[in-house]
């Protein structure tokens, strides 16, 4: 799938407030594949599609969670862990793409341990692109110019205390990705 195709998608998939958030995130993880010497296309590529499933029925992607045979565990936290994996299906099933490309916006809302570079690009863009607008985000911004890895822990730390605050479950996921990126030297 060619990037064009992957953006004239998107533009009838999501609606306009996500539209726009996307290329924010597109803009970002182009920029910082850039800055840390990955694959541009590629980061391009994942960061359009990585909220393809975005608002798709929650009972179906319930359902492509078991028929996939996807961890069950996804089923038993908050709802919006679906899009992520359920869009990588999705995509998969339809269009020729790159398993890195699919990783990326597999892993992007909860990151995984072990995650490549192209996965921690579209992890960060996804957090830091210029339509968020949250408390500290500006501080992630500043760690994304200094740090990849140091940009994920301080991501990760902000969800992590954003779902605490909340009085959500964590997935437990979001915290093994958390122990990976902090025990690394
Ligand atoms: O899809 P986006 O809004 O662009 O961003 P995202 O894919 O990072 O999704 C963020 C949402 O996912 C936000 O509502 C918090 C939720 N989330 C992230 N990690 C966890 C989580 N929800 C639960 N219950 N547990 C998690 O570990
Ligand atoms: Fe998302
Ligand atoms: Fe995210
Ligand atoms: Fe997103």
């Amino acid at each position: 799938m060619t990037f064009e195709e992957a953006h004239e998608l998107i533009k009838q998939t999501l609606p306009e407030k996500r539209y726009i958030h996307t290329l924010g995130v597109v803009e970002t993880a182009e920029r910082l594949a850039d800055q840390y010497g990955e694959n541009i296309e590629q980061a391009r590529l994942a960061a359009m599609l990585h909220d393809y499933a975005k608002y798709f029925d929650t009972e179906k992607m319930r359902q492509v969670v078991i028929d996939e045979g996807l961890d069950p565990n996804l089923l038993q936290y908050g709802d919006e862990l679906l899009h992520a994996p359920v869009g990588a299906v999705l995509l998969a099933r339809q269009y020729d793409l790159d398993p890195h490309v699919l990783s990326a916006i597999r892993n992007h809302t909860t990151g995984e341990p072990g995650m490549s570079r192209l996965d921690q690009i579209l992890f960060v863009a996804d957090a830091i692109e210029p339509n968020r607008n949250y408390p500290g985000v500006d501080r992630l911004r500043t760690e994304a110019e200094q740090s990849l890895e140091a940009a994920v822990v301080a991501t990760l730390r902000q969800t992590i205390e954003f779902l605490l605050k909340k009085s959500v479950r964590i997935f437990p996921l979001t915290i093994d990705t958390y122990n990976d990126f902090v025990n690394t030297p």
